[in-house]
Order: C-alpha cells, then structure tokens, then sequence
C-alpha cells in the first residue's frame, strides 16, 4: 500500500481516514475523491461519481494509485428511506470501485457492517461465522458486498479485505445517517445544553467503536500478511457494546447534571433491534493483531475534551 484513492472521502470515516493515511504515506500519495468538497480541502483531490465506473478508473489510473478503499455508501437510516438509491449507490458503486481494481490490479479496501446481521443471529458475542439475514435494504447491500467482494478474491485473486465496523464516534465530521448516530450527538447535545433526547429506546444494546481504533484498524488490517487471513471479507471489530444509559453514565462523570429523555423513532429502532448487542471480534485479533484502545470512559473523555475545544 503505497499510493491510495479514497472514495466518499468527505464523509465521516472518509474525512479522517484521509489525514491519517497522508500522515503515514505522505500527502501526495492519497488522493481524496467524492461527488463534492470542502474549499478548505488540502491535498489531491478528484470530484468522483462511484456510479460512473469510468470515472473511477481513470482518476486510479491518472494517479497510478496501487490500492482503492472505497467508503461511499448510503448508511442504514437513510437507506431505509431510498432504498432504490441505495441499492443503485451500495451495490453499483462498490461494483464499478471492484471493476476498476481488478482492472488495474489494485489492493482493495471496503468496510462492512454489523448490519449484515439481523433477527435470527445470536445476540450476544455474534460469532465471525454465523446466520446472516438482515432485514434492512443497507443489511441486504452489506451481505451482497461482503460476498462480491469475496467473489473478486476467489475468482480473480484480488486482494479484497474487508471489516465490519460497528457504530462509530467521532468529532471531526458528523454522522452520515446511520442508526448508530446518536452516540456521536449524545455529545454534542452533553456540551451544548447538558441534555439529550434520544431515538434509541433504554436498554438497547449496540456496539460502538472510537474513530482513532476504526482507522487504526484499516491500516493493520491493510498491511497484514495475507497469508495469515482465513477470513477476508470482511471481519467482525468492536470496542463497546452500550446503551444510551452507559453513554449518560459516562458523560455525568463530567457533567454530573446530564441528562437523558426518550422520544424513540420506530423505524431506526427496528433496525437496533435487528442487530446484535455484542459481537465477537476473536478473529480480527487472532489473525492480524486487532486491537482497540478507547473504551467507552476513555472515548468519553476525549470525545468531551475535543467538541470543547471545537465550540
Ligand atoms: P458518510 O455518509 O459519512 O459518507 C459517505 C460519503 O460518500 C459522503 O461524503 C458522500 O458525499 C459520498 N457519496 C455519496 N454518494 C456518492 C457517489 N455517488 N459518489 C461518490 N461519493 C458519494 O459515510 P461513512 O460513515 O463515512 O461510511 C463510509 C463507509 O463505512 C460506508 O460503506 C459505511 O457503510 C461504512 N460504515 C460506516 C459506519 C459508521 O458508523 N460511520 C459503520 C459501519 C460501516
Ligand atoms: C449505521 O448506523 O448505519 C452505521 C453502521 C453501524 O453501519 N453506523
């Protein structure tokens, strides 16, 4: 992995994943794409439509880049909305991002989902191997791209390798509209009026992971030996499994006046009902030495440390 193209690279994960790669391959050799950008955005950068295969592999093959992480997606909430754009944006673009990688015989990078699982999977310390039948359109997308992605590996020997990511917090850039967003605002809400409302009913377990272990968790998955991965696309990873109570406990050691009120939104609760409370993260850490640093009460410090100084 020496020179990268990042799709969807404005958005939450995208935005960061960028800085962190130009800190450690230089800034030249990440080229940021997206269909828009910040005016403030450093660095090469390409307006890149992921459902217009061509694009995608002429801008990889301008920039001689030897790997793609593709991140440009419609997340679980609003794919429940549009699930035709999901569907066309899921499934078209990481097919059209594939394409271009086989073509150019890149290294290949997309993360999954914890919505690939759904009602008839364990609940608790889901297995890496184990039912997957999701009853999202965003669920649908992620199985059927954790699969193509596998296909490309098996039928072409492209080097596809994949995780899936739990909820994930962060600072930098908001949430795209996923499910999982009201950990991320929790925050803001804890900083700006010291009480949030959440969409997310008491009691409902999902896992979660800091963005620093997220992108960390890129890299090492990327540079590990292949030959050690029995699993490639893609693997479970997670840090914290909580509820909106474990969130308000940790932030009342800061902001002991916090406080939390219910007004639940059935269709993202569905869809946290579908999914695991805890999964098990065995095989990221058994075959390339997975490991996260943040638990929820070190998140949390952060978390609060760094929106203060943003506001
Ligand atoms: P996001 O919604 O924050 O960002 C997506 C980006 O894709 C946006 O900048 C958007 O402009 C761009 N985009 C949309 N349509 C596009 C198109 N046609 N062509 C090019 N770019 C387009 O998403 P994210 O949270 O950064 O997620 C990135 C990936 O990680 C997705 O595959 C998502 O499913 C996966 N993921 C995210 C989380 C999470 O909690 N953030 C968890 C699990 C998996
Ligand atoms: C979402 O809630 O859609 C994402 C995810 C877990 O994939 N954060």
């Amino acid at each position: 992995m020496k020179k990268i193209l990042v799709t969807g690279a404005m958005g939450q994960i995208g935005s960061e994943l960028v800085r962190k790669l130009r800190e450690n391959y230089g800034p030249s050799n990440v080229i940021g794409t997206d269909l828009w950008k910040k005016e403030e955005t450093e660095g090469p950068f390409e307006i890149v439509d992921v459902t217009d295969g061509k694009a995608i592999h002429d801008v990889a093959k301008k920039h001689n880049v030897d790997t793609i992480m593709h991140l440009a997606a419609l997340l679980s909430a609003k794919a429940e909305s549009a699930p035709q754009l999901a569907w066309d944006l899921n499934m078209g673009g990481l097919m059209n991002a594939l394409e271009a990688a086989r073509e150019l015989d890149l290294q290949f990078f997309t993360p999954s989902s914890i919505g690939v699982f759904g009602p008839t999977t364990p609940k608790q310390n889901t297995p890496q191997e184990t039912t997957m039948r999701p009853t999202t359109m965003y669920g649908v997308n992620k199985v059927a791209g954790e699969l193509l992605c596998d296909y490309y590996y098996y039928r072409y020997g492209l080097d596809t390798r994949g995780v899936r990511y739990p909820g994930l917090i962060s600072y930098m850039t908001p949430p795209g509209g996923g499910t999982t967003d009201y950990a991320v605002e929790i925050y803001y809400e804890a900083i700006k009026h010291k009480k949030y409302t959440s969409y997310i009913a008491a009691n409902t377990y999902m896992d979660m992971m800091y963005m620093p272990d997220a992108l960390n968790a890129i890299i090492k998955l990327m540079e590990a030996d292949p030959d050690k991965l029995v699993h490639r696309n893609a693997y479970n990873i997670s840090a914290i499994s909580a509820t909106p109570e474990d969130f308000t406990d940790a932030i009342r050691k800061h902001i002991p006046e916090f406080e939390l009120t219910y007004d639940v939104d059935p269709v993202r609760q569905q869809i946290a009902d579908s999914w695991p409370d805890s999964i098990d993260s065995s095989a990221a850490k058994e075959e390339w030495g997975f490991e996260a640093a943040y638990d929820i009460d070190r998140m949390t410090a952060d978390m609060l440390a760094k929106i203060r100084e943003k506001s």
